[in-house]
């Protein structure tokens, strides 16, 4: 059995999004306000459509917490569409209610349309594409948001930003961790670089203009991590292999790279793998002695963290409903026609950033616990310090 795990259930016009967390430990000081911060994060950002003036998202806690703690129960989370109330009758579960003329039998190249159409034999693209929509995100953001919570009481901490959109760099060459960072927070497309940002906003101008759509690439970073989470000995224990399936199952994604990832296929080795030294560990500075002066590897070396930051970067491909529809065919007439065309977003990857950070915060916990597991948290603070306590006497 899966140490921690989670279930998603909801379709996008529907009436709400749950989920249910289990494996969590009793004692983590959670409150609504901890997920809707990063609900928020993840829903505003330049290129988005109509949809994101309707939906507000705040989540509701619906079990597992007492008295603003985790009781190591089942959590449950609930977030609520607004736009339901639009969609009543299109998406009612009563079978009086269905109606032939809303049927969606034009298949959009790239989503999920046509192989789901075929594969649960449905003749109504919308039995596939409310589900395969990326609404689903909001609840794994939330999930994300509650395995931060967590992790921050160990001194872990999460952070995302856009590095680039529809071909456009941003340079981030000399710019200090900290100032990218809250630059990001503050910037429309979560990017530091002004000039590039500008450049990326102009592109998706351009890109609404055409009735086309733009993707991207968002760096997720994970600061604090001790080494050993994760593990050599089993292709499903190797952390990197866990954050890529976890990464590439967000909707759109197409590539995931750790560290230098792609780029370490075109150097000498010596230019790629980061030399390792040592220092006496003193206080909180440094709380074991090893540690390297490069990261190309990304903080993980044969499926372990190492102890230096994560660094990773996932790819986004344009959005697939396109308002310039490209040619399909019709799921009940086979004739050529052109592709549904409905409300989307233009661009989405600075919301995918905020995505990738709750999908790999959810991995860091599922690690941290197989690690330090117990069932409060006391008991794993407790097995932590131990575990530190062996590094520093290594
Ligand atoms: C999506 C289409 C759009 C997006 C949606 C994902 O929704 P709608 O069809 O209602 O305009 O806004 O994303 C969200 C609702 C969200 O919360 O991220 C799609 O087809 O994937």
């Amino acid at each position: 059995m899966d140490i921690l795990r989670f279930l998603t259930a909801g379709e996008s016009h529907g009436k709400s999004l749950s989920v249910i967390i289990e494996g969590l430990p009793a004692g983590i000081l959670l409150q609504p306000e901890d997920i809707d911060r990063d609900l928020r994060r993840r829903q505003v950002s330049y290129g988005r459509g109509g949809r994101m003036e309707i939906e507000d998202d705040k989540v509701e806690i619906i079990a597992g917490v007492r008295w603003g703690k985790t009781l190591g129960a089942p959590l449950c989370l609930v977030i609520s569409n607004k736009d339901w109330v639009n969609w009543q009758a299109k998406m009612s579960i009563k079978e009086e209610d269905k109606d032939e003329a809303l049927l969606v039998t034009r298949p959009r190249p790239g989503h999920a349309d046509l192989a789901g159409a075929l594969k649960y034999n449905q003749k109504d693209a919308r039995n596939i594409l409310e589900r395969s929509s990326a609404r689903e995100t909001a609840a794994r953001v939330a999930v994300g948001a509650v395995c931060k919570t967590f992790l921050q009481a160990f001194g872990i901490s999460f952070y995302s930003y856009t590095k680039s959109i529809g071909g456009i760099e941003a340079d981030y060459t000399g710019m200090p961790f900290i100032e990218i960072v809250s630059r990001s927070e503050n910037s429309e497309l979560r990017c530091a670089d002004e000039e590039a940002e500008k450049k990326m906003k102009s592109r998706i101008d351009e890109a609404k203009h055409k009735g086309d759509t733009l993707g991207g690439t968002a760096e997720i970073v994970v600061i604090g991590l001790p080494p050993g989470l994760g593990s050599h000995v089993h292709w499903d224990r190797k952390l990197d292999g866990r954050i890529a399936q976890s990464l590439m199952s967000i909707q759109a994604v197409k590539g995931v790279e750790i560290g230098l990832g792609f780029e370490s296929a075109h150097r000498f080795g010596s230019q790629v793998h980061d030399e390792i030294f040592y220092e006496t560990p003193s206080g909180d500075k440094r709380l074991w002695g090893f540690f390297h002066k490069s990261n190309n590897a990304g903080g993980i070396e044969g499926g372990i963290t190492n102890g230096e930051s994560l660094v990773i970067r996932c790819a986004m491909k344009p959005i697939s409903t396109l308002m310039k529809p490209l040619k399909s065919v019709d799921l009940v007439s086979k004739e050529p026609v052109e592709a549904a065309v409905e409300r989307s977003d233009v661009c989405r990857v600075p919301s995918l950033a905020v995505i990738g950070e709750s999908a790999v915060a959810f991995e860091i916990a599922r690690a941290f616990l197989e690690k330090f597991g117990g069932d409060s948290i006391e008991d794993i603070r407790s097995h932590y310090h131990h575990y530190v306590e062996r590094l520093k006497n290594f």
